[in-house]
């Protein structure tokens, strides 16, 4: 269905009043080989399944295929959030709170099977907005050494910026999962920490390590890598699950091969002002526009310059962005630098009216920046004072991104 869909997309692209290349976050990179093509392919078809409970969903799920959530690999919409919650307990732990379904609720069960509900003392529930999928091939292939050199976690050049990296320990389980992977990125497989960068609070340190985590946690299909956590890894089954290991490879090449968000209007005089007036208010200190790959067995991966406006590390965002939630090692109030390339293209798969920020909560730039505070805040203070033409070369610019 998917694969037809494109193909007629492709075709009719060069009529007018049809969506062309630019508007699409599907697609493949240019100058895959014949095996990766038809991996992403079959991928492609994986990604857009929807499971029956014959099939293995549940028995509790949130939706019933990646799609759902993430349409045309955009983002969701908010009323298709994943919910999450724990408790902070005394001394400023977190407790996700496993014992009572923690951290991320099931809403959805199959018949005779009860949904999960948020427990009544759980004093941290957050709503987390799917992300789009398109060009994080590029993102896991940046090597670890890149991330954690862009940190500064106690801002020794005083600029009030203090990024950190979610750096996740190995344990033996992940370790086993990324024996298995087929194509290990850079810097994991070592005995350092790995430095997540998938998900609002960067969790998960793969695309292997976050597909496993969506189909058990999103649908209730166990694959042969169980991901029974959102952070610790997975347990490994040798019978029982509902896809194998083909499967989930397929889908992870896909999100692999995935084409980087296409940017419209860059050219125009108006965007390279706003890309001016970007750096100037200091948001590229954390939202960096330029990232190289390292090495990849998928050769058009490897070794690629891109821009994803995102450091992929942790910063406090103040009170404003405090949801009293959190994972692994980041503070209720620090969030993974949203990449905000595809931001122009936000609206169109939520529905026509963009949603903003990890629960959506802003409906406009200016109210997405109205909430940086924190280590943002001195970036808000100057956008706050713009004059009306650069910030309309500002929207301009985050428009074509
Ligand atoms: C119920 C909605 C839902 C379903 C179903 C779902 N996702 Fe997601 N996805 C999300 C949300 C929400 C996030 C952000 C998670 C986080 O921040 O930890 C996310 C994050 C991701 C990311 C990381 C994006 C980034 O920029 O960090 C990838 C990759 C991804 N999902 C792939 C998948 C795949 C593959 C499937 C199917 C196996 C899937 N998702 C199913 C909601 C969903
Ligand atoms: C200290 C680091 C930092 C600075 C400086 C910063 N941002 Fe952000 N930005 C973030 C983080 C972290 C998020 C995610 C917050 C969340 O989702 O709760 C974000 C989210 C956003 C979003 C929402 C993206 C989406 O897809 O939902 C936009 C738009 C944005 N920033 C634009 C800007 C602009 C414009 C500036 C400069 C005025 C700026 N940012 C400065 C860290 C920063
Ligand atoms: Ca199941
Ligand atoms: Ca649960
Ligand atoms: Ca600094």
């Amino acid at each position: 269905m998917r694969v037809l869909g494109l193909v007629v997309i492709v075709l009719t692209a060069c009529f007018p009043g049809t969506p062309d290349d630019t508007t699409l976050l599907d697609g493949p990179l240019d100058g895959l080989t014949p095996p990766e093509t038809a991996a992403f392919l079959r991928g492609d078809a994986q990604f857009a399944r929807r499971f029956s409970v014959a099939e293995g969903l549940g028995p509790t799920f949130v939706a019933t295929s990646c799609d759902t959530c993430h349409p045309g690999d955009g983002r969701s919409h908010p009323e298709l959030a994943l919910v999450r919650f724990g408790r902070l307990v005394e001394g400023g732990a977190f407790d996700p709170m496993t014992e009572q379904g923690g951290p991320q609720l099931q809403s959805r069960a199959v018949p005779g099977q009860a949904p999960e509900r948020v427990p009544e003392d759980a004093t941290g529930v957050t709503r987390f907005l799917a992300p789009q999928v398109s060009g994080l091939g590029l993102v896991e292939a940046v090597p670890d050494a890149t991330l954690l050199a862009l940190a500064d976690p106690n801002d020794a050049d005083g600029d009030g910026i203090s990024g950190r990296p979610q750096e996740i320990v190995p344990t033996v389980a992940l370790a086993d999962m990324f024996a298995r992977d087929v194509a290990l990125p850079t810097g994991v497989g070592t005995s350092t920490p790995y430095v997540g960068r998938f998900g609002r609070k960067a969790s998960a340190t793969t695309l292997l390590h976050q597909t496993l985590t969506a189909y058990v946690q999103d649908m209730g299909i166990t694959t042969p890598f169980n991901g029974v956590s959102l952070l610790a890894g997975s347990e490994v089954l040798d019978a029982g699950f509902e896809i194998d290991a083909a499967e989930v490879a397929d889908v992870t090449v896909y999100l692999r091969t995935l084409k980087a968000p296409p940017r419209r209007n860059a050219g125009d005089t108006r965007v390279t002002e706003g890309e001016r007036v970007f750096g100037e208010l200091g948001c590229s200190t954390c939202h960096t526009a330029s990232m190289v790959t390292g090495p990849s067995v998928i050769a058009v991966l490897a070794h690629v310059t891109f821009a994803p406006y995102s450091d992929f590390l942790l910063h406090d965002m103040g009170p404003e962005l405090d949801d009293g939630y959190t994972e692994g090692i980041a503070l209720p109030s620090e969030w993974r630098t949203t990449p905000l390339w595809g931001l122009g293209l936000a609206a169109q798969s939520q529905g026509g009216q963009g949603f903003y920020l990890h629960d959506g909560r802003a409906h406009s730039f200016a109210e997405a920046i109205g909430y940086h505070g924190g280590e943002a805040a001195a970036s808000r203070s100057r956008f706050d004072a713009l004059a009306e033409d650069d910030r309309r070369a500002l929207y301009a610019f985050l428009e074509s991104l």
